[in-house]
């Protein structure tokens, strides 16, 4: 099981477990939404924006709100490769891009995770 799961039963519980003693209307859990247009945020297994655009110097951050572990990885013999390790939760990696390109990237632990940097 997925620890998301066990995320949500439990404000389930929380809020049944309340409700009784307070009328106010239950918390919504949103997403994390990127700080800036340089930030990639990871949740729930995806890369948030799943392609961001920026221009070339620009750092990019991306920064794991899951409790899982995940990594950011471009390998590239032709340009600027780039791989964050395993990054835990709350961890921040950055890459600053120097070349304009394209850099698709993905998640090594969850291959199906990726995401794009266009750099112009
Ligand atoms: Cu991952």
């Amino acid at each position: 099981m997925r620890p998301v799961t066990f995320a949500v039963a439990g404000v389930v519980v929380a809020l049944s477990a309340c409700s009784a003693a307070s009328a106010k209307p239950p918390a919504i859990i949103a997403a994390p939404r990127p700080a800036n247009a340089q930030e990639v945020v990871i949740y729930d297994y995806k890369f948030a924006p799943l392609m961001l655009t920026v221009p070339v110097g620009t750092t990019v951050t991306w920064i794991n709100h899951d409790t899982a572990p995940h990594t950011a990885t471009h390998r590239s013999f032709s340009d600027e490769a780039f791989d964050s390790g395993n990054m835990q939760a709350t961890q921040i990696f950055a890459h600053r891009f120097r070349k304009p390109g394209t850099y698709p990237y993905l998640c090594i632990l969850h291959q199906g995770m990726r995401g794009t940097i266009l750099v112009q």
